[in-house]
């Protein structure tokens, strides 16, 4: 070997050796970190800019750097559900858990299930969480082993003072302030950014979850301060009468909360306090999840993390006369996401094809798992199409579901609500995102209806008892005797 060709192969050695020891100090060989963040009945106000009087800086600079996807929703709508259908990868209609409330994880069908912390941990990656995260309780151990560091048997915690926690039937108890270290969300926060600071051997999940803009609507002063109540105006898709079109069963419905309604709309003046509670408590999230951003943004794992960043579901402020989600409508159903691809060419771009977080999981296994299958089946369908060309064809509605036969399908321009009794809504969003007014009766829609009736499950699973079990049974039997 010539003097020349020798001192070429030690050049090509030591340029292979630095780019060896440069990949190892990234962490991950070819594998990309997640960064998954979930908020707590988080609607479409601030994140889609529904409402624009709902500030959230962190969130809007956020979605300049990633893929928008403002038509998210939710696979049932309320925490519990929700989270237990996203995470286990099993949607509401074959597991039959579809309220809050009751058991989930110790029937079969879920107990059996690989969940999306324990794909990830057989790909290859640490898992961490912090926060709310299953909600529904689940084997401490296994909330244990799926996330490090996570404290409580549902993987919340720590636990809020008691004066920030959920009082049924009381969501709202006027103004109170209190200092930043009394919330979770901050502390775990907190505990994030130092996971962040952190040298990881591994690629990680990691999982936020926060508990507001969830009620009770406690938060440090300054975000009160953001808002002046007498300039708060009353939400736009409040309109008095449009549940006049509505099918018996969604009307009998709508009055299971009319007392609440009522109690919080008595003066205006009561109705935008409330309102200015719930925007405080959305702008103290974006807060928390700016800071979770910036850190990420600060460490070394900024090029090759995946952000992630919904709801579990969305919330109604007054429209279709309710302060609540646990309803098939648009507000209720609607968790606003934006997806950080590194490397994306959509960096700030929107689709507006309608996903679902039941479609998160295997959106991970497509992106991460290096061809490694989940154990067994679960539901949803990769967006990662999505990502790569936020036009591409998607057939594919959005799906809600809130107990056997109640139904709601997304479609880009439309959505279809089911009932048990046969009863219809269809609402056009082209001219209607409020979904004021129902045209399941006109015939010009006649196809449109059909074809989303088309993805009504042929079989839906009982109910496992929950919040919402019996008294939909109740409705159910009402309505029909008056039929
Ligand atoms: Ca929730």
């Amino acid at each position: 070997m010539s003097r020349e060709s020798v001192r070429s192969t030690r050049i090509l050695f030591f340029v292979i050796l630095s780019l060896l020891l440069f990949t190892a100090c990234q962490n991950n060989t070819d594998q990309y970190n997640v960064l998954f963040i979930v908020a707590d009945d988080m609607n479409g106000y601030g994140f889609n800019k529904t409402n624009p009087q709902v500030l959230s800086p962190n969130l809007d600079k956020f979605k300049e750097t990633a893929l928008s996807f403002p038509n998210t929703y939710c696979p049932a709508p309320a925490c519990s559900p929700s989270r237990t259908a996203f995470l286990s990868g099993v949607s509401p209609h074959r597991s039959g858990k579809y309220y809050n409330g009751g058991t989930a994880w110790d029937k079969s069908l879920l107990m059996e299930q690989e969940n999306m912390m324990e794909w990830f941990q057989r790909a290859g990656y640490n898992t961490y969480g912090k926060g709310k995260l299953f909600h529904s309780k689940i084997d401490k151990k296994r909330v244990e082993d799926n996330f490090m560091g996570t404290t409580g048997r549902a993987g919340f915690g720590p636990f809020p003072d008691s004066l920030h926690r959920v009082i049924p039937g009381n969501r709202f108890r006027g103004m109170q302030a209190f200092p930043d270290q009394d919330f979770p969300d901050v502390v775990n926060a907190d505990q994030i950014i130092e996971l962040l600071q952190t040298d990881q051997e591994k690629p990680f999940f990691m999982m936020y979850g926060l508990w507001r803009p969830h009620s009770p609507y406690t938060c440090p002063q300054r975000f009160y301060d953001m808002y002046n109540v007498d300039e708060i105006e009353i939400p736009d898709g409040f309109y008095k009468n449009d549940t006049a079109d509505l099918p018996e069963l969604a009307k009998a419905f709508i009055d299971t909360k009319r007392d609440d309604f009522q109690k919080i709309t008595s003066t205006e003046k009561q109705w935008k306090e409330y309102l200015r509670g719930y925007f405080a408590c959305y702008s103290f999230a974006d807060y928390n999840i700016g800071r979770v951003l910036n850190a990420l943004k600060e460490s070394k794992y900024a090029d090759n993390t995946i952000v992630v960043i919904t709801s579990d579901n969305g919330f109604h402020m007054g429209e279709k006369n309710r302060f609540d989600k646990n309803s098939l409508w648009e507000l209720s159903a609607v968790t606003p996401m934006a997806i950080y691809l590194p490397g994306s060419k959509h960096s700030g771009g929107t689709c507006t094809k309608p996903v679902n977080l039941q479609d998160l999981f295997p959106t991970f296994v497509d992106l991460c798992g290096n061809g490694m299958k989940p154990l067994k089946t679960i539901d949803g369908k990769s967006i990662k199409p999505l990502l790569d060309n936020p036009n591409a064809e998607w057939e594919k509605p959005s799906i809600t579901y809130f107990g056997k036969g109640w139904i709601s399908i997304r479609s880009e321009n439309f959505r279809y609500l089911f009932y048990p009794d046969g009863s219809e809504e269809l609402y056009d969003h082209r001219t209607d995102i409020w979904e004021l007014k129902n045209i399941a009766g006109d015939s010009n829609f006649n196809e449109i209806k059909s074809h989303l009736k088309s993805f009504v499950p042929a079989e839906m699973a009982e109910s496992i008892p929950g919040r919402w079990t019996d008294m939909i049974k109740r409705l159910e039997e009402k309505v029909s005797a008056k039929e």
